[in-house]
């Protein structure tokens, strides 16, 4: 995925294709759509890509290997996987999505075959677990990592801090980032609040500002505001 325009993402929970077509993307640099805590299944990735004008990567509901397989046959531009605990984890998430000699990834005569889908798919793990945070050096290293893609949320929880914007949360953002800048890997970060945006390190390749929803819920304030007393 050398072809981004911008760092900026947006995050897919619920539109369906024909919504996604009237959204602008200037500015936009990729799409990430969520079939963890989104309303997708694997099905619905064709429609979706058909219409897209920026890479998509799927945020995949877990690391399960017979899953991450039918998510990349439908061509996405890549995977950003949940949960990670560890570098033994990741290191088994590289064989679940690399073809052989690399991995043990199945091939066929996919949709990404069929319709000229990218021959090597980014692997993004998450590190939003303590224990991956703990060997995010290490999951850096491993051959077959693309990038690392930070979930502030559930880091948030599983460090125990009460928030995103936890000193300790932004604190362990920058050394996710260090990690990704050290290995020559992409570093990438979902925010969904206005408050983390500027105590994130500079220089992320990949920033999920928010949600489709967001998006609804701020364009129908604004057009409220701009209303007035009229
Ligand atoms: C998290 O912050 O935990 C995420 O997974 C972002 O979607
Ligand atoms: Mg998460």
């Amino acid at each position: 995925m050398t072809d981004l325009t911008s760092p900026h993402g947006l995050w897919l929970t619920v539109l369906a294709p024909d919504q996604l077509e009237a959204l602008p993307t200037d500015g936009l640099g990729w799409l990430g759509v969520d079939l963890q805590h989104g309303r997708y299944a694997v099905a619905d990735l064709p429609g979706l890509l058909r219409v897209a004008r920026v890479p998509v990567l799927a945020r995949a509901a877990s690391g399960d290997p017979a899953h991450l397989g039918q998510v990349l046959d439908t061509g996405v531009s890549g995977v950003i996987v949940p949960s990670v605990t560890s570098a033994e984890g990741a290191a088994a998430l590289v064989q679940a999505v690399r073809f052989p000699p690399e991995g043990v990834r199945s091939s066929g005569l996919t949709r990404a075959v069929m319709t000229g889908g990218p021959e090597r798919p980014l692997l993004l793990p998450m590190v939003e677990t303590a224990g991956a945070l703990a060997d995010v050096e290490a999951i850096a290293a491993l051959p077959g990592v693309d990038g690392l893609f930070v979930g502030p949320y559930d880091l948030s929880l599983s460090l125990g801090r009460p928030g995103v914007t936890d000193a300790q949360v932004v604190a362990a953002i920058g050394r996710v980032q260090q990690a990704c800048a050290q290995a020559g890997l992409l570093s990438g970060v979902f925010s969904g609040d206005r408050d983390l945006d500027p105590v994130l390190p500079t220089g992320l390749d990949l920033l999920a500002l928010d949600t489709d929803v967001t998006v609804l819920r701020r364009g129908l304030e604004a057009l409220l505001g701009d209303a007035g007393g009229r």
